[in-house]
């Protein structure tokens, strides 16, 4: 092996956190060879202090853990079984190609896939193209299940996603996002915000912290977003509140949308949503007081209508001016020169052939999410889960998982379950032994945050920033980049690769490509591990918008190229089309997703600091509702929905914070103390009781992960 990369001395350094995509300012401090403490960098130009207990505790407790994966560990029994044998590198690596090579051979490149979180991390970038070298365009991103409503409705629209200039804005209108929890730079932010006078619109169904500096609160029904969003329009366009130079010279089909909003009176919204129309108008002049930066998150993603509900906010945001505006929400772009993962997924030279990259699992139904005009030109995950189980559209028969943990945070825990049993061949890179670690042929020991080196643009910056490899990997340990390497050296050796797209020897030479020719120096980036990037607002004659027509496109050509509602619409949530029969079965509705401190979704569930935090998965209910069920405060009940694969147990937690009707629960659940291989995700994961067929999103694939109808019954005890 060639160098790492590592920086490793001891001292105190400042990088940055990668526990999550936030991105926070850190100072890491090594002695004697061992992170002994991870801090907030107070002097840190984007996140000037903020941070969270994940950043200290969860990225050195991941690093020292004492169940963590050190060595190359072979199946040593049926798969499943916990039988395991470790191995060196090269009987693993060679292992790994003679398996990919044997499949490849068998079925054709295709049948081989990768699995990640997504590019927001070089990892997701490297497997992408490990995937491409062997010739194969599929490779699944968890972000239908995150942020892909929102980047295919942005996309479609020519606005920025995220970009929230909260900051200067006069008016923050937040959707579906508790950054309290999610974000503590943003968090921190908007309470600043609110000290200076900025006024706080919150539309979500639940009183989260935001809720308590809102000056207007719109407690909408689940997924009913949309229906807010055009009435707002409608308001402001019937009393003249719009930006009318900015939709004049900058937007396309302005008459259309206003001939469809037209109709959407606060009135009729307010039967859709429960939100009484005066507070949808108050909410309209507020924001059209602008400038008005959305926060938006994942309380109105991950939706089968979630572009939609994102392409009403978008033209809103479109409407009010507020795009690429100081106190709106900018366009954020790194320096010339610099390659963000995305640009290097999208550029020419690291394509395969587009007749290729037509035949993406998901690229015919999906073509906006999927293949060569896709977001990331991912899959499309749940019909890939069908085609490893039916072979169609043709077979998958291998996948290489990293930085993901499938089995837990897919919904239909028992089906992807059956599916990787299915595969002829699993590899999986991780640091513990997840759900899904437990059902590979073969687990690679990972490095962690603290000992790869990366280099990144951190949009909300908007910044370049660096995270030092502080320490040299503990056991046998590597990154992906170095395992990607090693495998295609070995596939090239068996005549498996179509094309090497991975030129560079190590990490540092692969962040060196990403700086570019920036003008950064990495010198100066290691000393300081952020360098801010300028931004000026839209100059859009130079710079026009990324749509066919170079204007926002309030009436998208792609979605109507697509065969897609090209004007925005409200959608009623999949709920509402379901027989009065199943409603009357499910009479509640359920949320999924809410966000733990001390949790980053599966993650650091081996640590007892967290453990210890929160215990147990919880399910919101309001009192109301509880007494109705007869349900106690601390109880443990099942939740299943309808057409559900089974059912899942949590433990009721009895709080006003959700409305009657609706509960709410976390995600990402299981236990490595609990009984192998599933490690309590078929009982405790929420996932286990929710479908990944059934309404997709017609433009990103996305399933529903909440607002779905549910019920709650008495469960038994924990045993
Ligand atoms: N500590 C911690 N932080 C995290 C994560 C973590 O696991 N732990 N995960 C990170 C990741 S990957 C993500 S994607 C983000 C997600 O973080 P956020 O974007 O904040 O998303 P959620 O917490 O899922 O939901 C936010 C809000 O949406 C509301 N909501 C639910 N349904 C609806 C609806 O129909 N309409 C509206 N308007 N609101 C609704 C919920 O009540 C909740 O208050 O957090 C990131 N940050
Ligand atoms: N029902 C329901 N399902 C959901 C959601 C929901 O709200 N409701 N939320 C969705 C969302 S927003 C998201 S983003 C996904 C998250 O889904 P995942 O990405 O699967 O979530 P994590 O638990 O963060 O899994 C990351 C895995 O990667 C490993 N890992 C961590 N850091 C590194 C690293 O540096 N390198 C490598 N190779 N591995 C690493 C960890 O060990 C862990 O096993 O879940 C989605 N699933
Ligand atoms: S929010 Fe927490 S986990 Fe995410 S980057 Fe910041 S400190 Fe790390
Ligand atoms: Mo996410």
């Amino acid at each position: 092996m060639e160098s790492r990369a590592s920086n490793s001395g001891d001292g105190t350094f400042p990088s940055t956190c990668w526990e999550c995509s936030v991105c926070c300012g850190s100072l890491v401090t090594v002695e004697n060879g061992r992170v002994t403490k991870v801090a907030p960098n107070p002097e840190h130009p984007y996140s000037k202090g903020a941070f969270c207990i994940k950043g200290i505790r969860g990225a050195p407790g991941i690093t020292e853990s004492p169940s963590r994966v050190v060595r190359p560990r072979r199946r040593a029994g049926p798969r499943g079984s916990g039988a395991w044998r470790e191995i060196s590198w090269d009987e693993a690596l060679d292992e790994m190609a003679d398996r990919l090579a044997a499949v490849r051979g068998e079925h054709g490149p295709l049948a081989i896939a990768g699995a990640v979180s997504g590019a927001f991390f070089s990892r997701g970038l490297i497997v992408a193209l490990l995937m491409r070298s062997l010739g194969s365009p599929n490779w699944m991103i968890n972000q239908d299940l995150c942020g892909g409503c929102r980047a295919v409705s942005a996309r479609a629209t020519g606005v920025p996603v995220g970009g929230d200039d909260v900051a200067n804005a006069r008016t923050i209108l937040i959707v579906g996002r508790n950054s309290y929890a999610a974000d503590p730079v943003q968090w921190a932010a908007i309470k600043q915000a609110k000290e200076r006078g900025a006024r706080v619109i919150v539309i979500d169904p639940k009183r989260i912290p935001a809720c308590d500096l809102a000056d207007l609160w719109l407690r909408a029904r689940p997924g009913t977003d949309a229906a807010i969003a055009l009435a707002m329009m409608q308001v402001m366009i019937a009393q003249g509140l719009y930006d009318r130079t900015f939709v004049a010279r900058w937007c396309h089909g302005f008459a259309e949308l206003k001939e469809r909003v037209a109709s959407c009176t606060p009135a009729l919204a307010a039967q859709f949503t429960g939100v009484p129309a005066d507070a949808i108008t108050a909410a309209a002049l507020m924001y059209a007081d602008g400038p008005s930066a959305f926060v938006s998150g994942h309380g109105i993603d991950a939706f089968s209508a979630g572009v939609q509900t994102y392409r009403a906010f978008h033209c809103l945001m479109a409407i009010g001016g507020n795009v690429d505006r100081l106190g709106g929400n900018r366009r954020v772009k790194p320096p010339r020169g610099f390659s963000t993962y995305l640009d290097v997924l999208h550029r020419p030279e690291f394509r395969l052939p587009r007749a290729i990259e037509e035949r993406t699992i998901g690229a015919a139904q999906f073509p906006l999410w999927a293949g060569p005009q896709g977001w990331q030109t991912a899959c499309h995950n749940p019909s890939v889960i069908s085609a490893i189980l039916t072979a169609k559209p043709y077979p998958v028969r291998a996948l290489y998982v990293s930085g993901v943990n499938i089995l837990v945070t897919y919904p239909d825990t028992a089906r992807t379950k059956a599916a990787l049993r299915a595969l002829d061949f699993l590899a999986v890179a991780t640091h513990e032994m997840t759900p899904t670690a437990e059902l590979a042929d073969l687990v690679l020991p990972k490095t962690t945050a603290l000992e790869e080196e990366e280099v990144s643009f951190a949009a909300g910056g908007p910044a370049v920033v660096y995270t030092r490899a502080a320490v040299p990997p503990r056991g046998e340990a590597r990154c992906d980049l170095d395992i990607a390497i090693d495998l295609v050296d070995r596939l090239a050796q068996r005549g498996a690769i179509s094309k090497n797209f991975l030129p560079w020897r190590n990490q540092r030479a692969f962040n060196e490509f990403i700086l570019g020719d920036s003008g950064i120096s990495f010198e100066e980036l290691q000393r300081t591990g952020c360098v801010p990037v300028p931004w000026r607002p839209g100059n859009f004659t130079d710079a026009p918008f990324a749509t066919r027509t170079g204007k926002v496109e309030l009436f998208s050509e792609t979605m109507r190229e697509a065969g897609l509602d090209p004007l925005p619409a409200y959608v009623p949530p999949t709920r509402e089309t379901q027989p009065a029969a199943v409603r009357a079965d499910y009479p509640l509705i359920l949320l999924t997703g809410d966000r733990e401190k001390s949790y980053h979704h599966s993650r650091f569930r081996e640590q007892a600091w967290a453990a210890k935090v929160s215990p147990d998965p919880i399910l919101l209910i309001h009192p109301e509702t509880a007494r109705a069920l007869s349900v106690a405060d601390g109880a443990w009940v099942t939740v299943d929905v309808p057409n559900g694969p089974g059912a899942c147990r949590l433990r009721a937690r009895i709080s006003d914070r959700t409305p009657p009707g609706v509960v709410s629960t976390g995600m990402g659940w299981w236990r490595p103390h609990s009984a192998a291989p599933d490690h309590g995700a078929l009982d405790i994961n929420i996932n286990a009781a929710l479908p990944y067929e059934g309404r997709w999103d017609p433009a990103s694939g996305s399933v529903d992960t909440r607002g779905l109808l549910c019920r709650v019954r008495a469960a038994p005890a924990q045993i």
